[in-house]
């Protein structure tokens, strides 16, 4: 074991574990009287996986202002030290997704060991053709792929090839591409046009995946555009993945929908098209808020489980979706936002493998609308953290994860390591 990760999971407290046990007791024989085996659920929650974003590693901002928080990490090193304490303290969170060239690795061989020594992995690497970088020839001013220009457009490709070849010796095995292109103004470019250039840029893209890659397509209704986006929804990156091959899916960011939009409805609909190939976890009132998942709309994030989870059951074909997380933690501790955020996720994914199917299926067929909606309800309301807790404890990880994460001291352990070169002290009134 890596010494930096020794002790994080030392052995909670008498009293929190004589508690956590009788409750485990209650929830186990509640659950088997509703004919739930509570091991397979157990078991089902030690299986789920979800990748931690390298850009969710480091505290985030608005254009407003960003306030950091002491011992962040300063380096895509450090930001992987983090990473693995998330994984070394949930269990669940064994790959990190990279944003090129955000995190771009000087030495890529060099950081896949790293990697592999903190027990971490590398997940979708995302390509960014968002922003000018320095020495960059072309500017992304008026957009990457849908750029009326087509050098442009050749350098816009170029990047994602490019972080395709660092992804693959990283060992990763699939490719996010979001684009911001879009416009301000009607007017300001053809929304036919627009599309077809992106269109053909990613099948540019496309034929270089390497061998068992898959490319994610990524839609959002707007921002940076304010007008019109060029994946703007789902249908829109439905077209491109099915334009595209078999290897092209849709990524789903949870942020990236209009309000009110019934996301477990595309969600739905995408698995019945073999299209779903991945999420961005987050949550969110009004937009792309980056939140973490599950802390303001928790039944909507079960609802899109229980979608999942009746797709993983049917064994439907195509079904394969790679979990991530995309948030970006503002005012919280980042490594305690991702302890919050997996542990929802858990939480939701295990209560809906406690929903009741044949039941559900059952009221469906006679129409009775109560009892369905109450089969589904019966399962959101289950208090599950024993059995999540549970899980956590008989994989090695921590039974309570942000309680053996502030016991560990590693925060202001870090603070006195990763002093900044700017000498930034954070003041310590809040
Ligand atoms: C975008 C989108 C992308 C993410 C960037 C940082 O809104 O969610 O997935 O990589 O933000
Ligand atoms: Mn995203
Ligand atoms: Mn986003």
């Amino acid at each position: 074991m890596n010494t930096l990760l020794d002790h994080l999971v030392d052995a909670p407290a008498t009293d929190a574990l004589r508690d956590h046990e009788r409750d485990y007791a209650t929830l186990a024989e509640q659950l088997d009287r509703r004919g739930v085996r509570v091991d397979a659920a157990v078991d089902a929650v030690r299986r789920f996986e979800v990748a931690v974003p390298s850009w969710g590693l480091g505290t985030g901002g608005t254009r407003f202002g960003r306030f950091p928080g002491a011992g962040e990490p300063r380096t895509l090193e450090e930001k992987l030290e983090d990473a693995a304490v998330v994984h070394r303290l949930t269990g669940a969170t064994p790959r990190v997704s990279l944003h090129i060239p955000w995190d771009e690795p000087r030495d890529v061989a060099a950081l896949r060991e790293h990697a592999a020594s903190l027990g971490l992995g590398f997940d979708a690497v995302n390509s960014n053709t968002f922003q000018d970088q320095p020495g960059q020839s072309h500017s992304y001013r008026l957009g990457s792929f849908s750029n009326p220009d087509a050098a442009v457009r050749r350098q816009a490709v170029e990047h994602n090839l490019r972080t395709m070849e660092i992804g693959k010796a990283l060992g990763a095995e699939s490719i996010t591409v979001w684009l911001a292109d879009g416009s301000n103004y009607p007017g300001q470019m053809s929304l036919r046009k627009s599309f077809d250039r992106v269109l053909d840029c990613l099948r540019q893209v496309y034929a270089a995946l390497p061998a068992g890659w898959r490319l994610f397509t990524e839609h959002k209704p707007y921002e940076p555009a304010f007008y019109a986006t060029v994946v703007q929804d789902w249908g829109s990156s439905l077209l491109l993945a099915q334009s595209l091959g078999e290897r092209a899916q849709c990524l789903v960011d949870l942020g990236h929908h209009l309000p009110n939009t019934n996301i477990e409805l595309v969600v739905a609909r995408l698995i019945g098209a073999e299209k779903l190939g991945g999420f961005h976890f987050n949550d969110s009132k009004y937009g792309d808020d980056d939140l973490t998942a599950g802390s303001i709309k928790p039944y909507g994030l079960f609802l899109i489980f229980h979608e999942l989870v009746l797709a993983e059951r049917e064994r439907l074909a195509g079904f394969r979706p790679s979990y991530m997380i995309d948030q970006s933690h503002n005012i919280k501790d980042p490594i305690e936002d991702l302890l919050q955020t997996v542990d929802q996720l858990q939480q939701a994914y295990v209560k809906a493998q406690l929903v009741d199917h044949a039941a559900l299926a059952g009221y469906q067929e006679v129409g009775d609308v109560v009892m369905a909606e109450r089969t589904l309800k019966d399962a959101f309301a289950t208090d599950v953290r024993p059995l999540v807790g549970e899980a956590r404890r008989r994989g090695g990880a921590a039974l309570d994860p942000i309680a053996a994460f502030r016991a560990s001291g590693y925060r202001a352990r870090k603070a006195i390591e990763r002093v900044t070169t700017s000498g930034y002290v954070p003041p310590q009134s809040l």
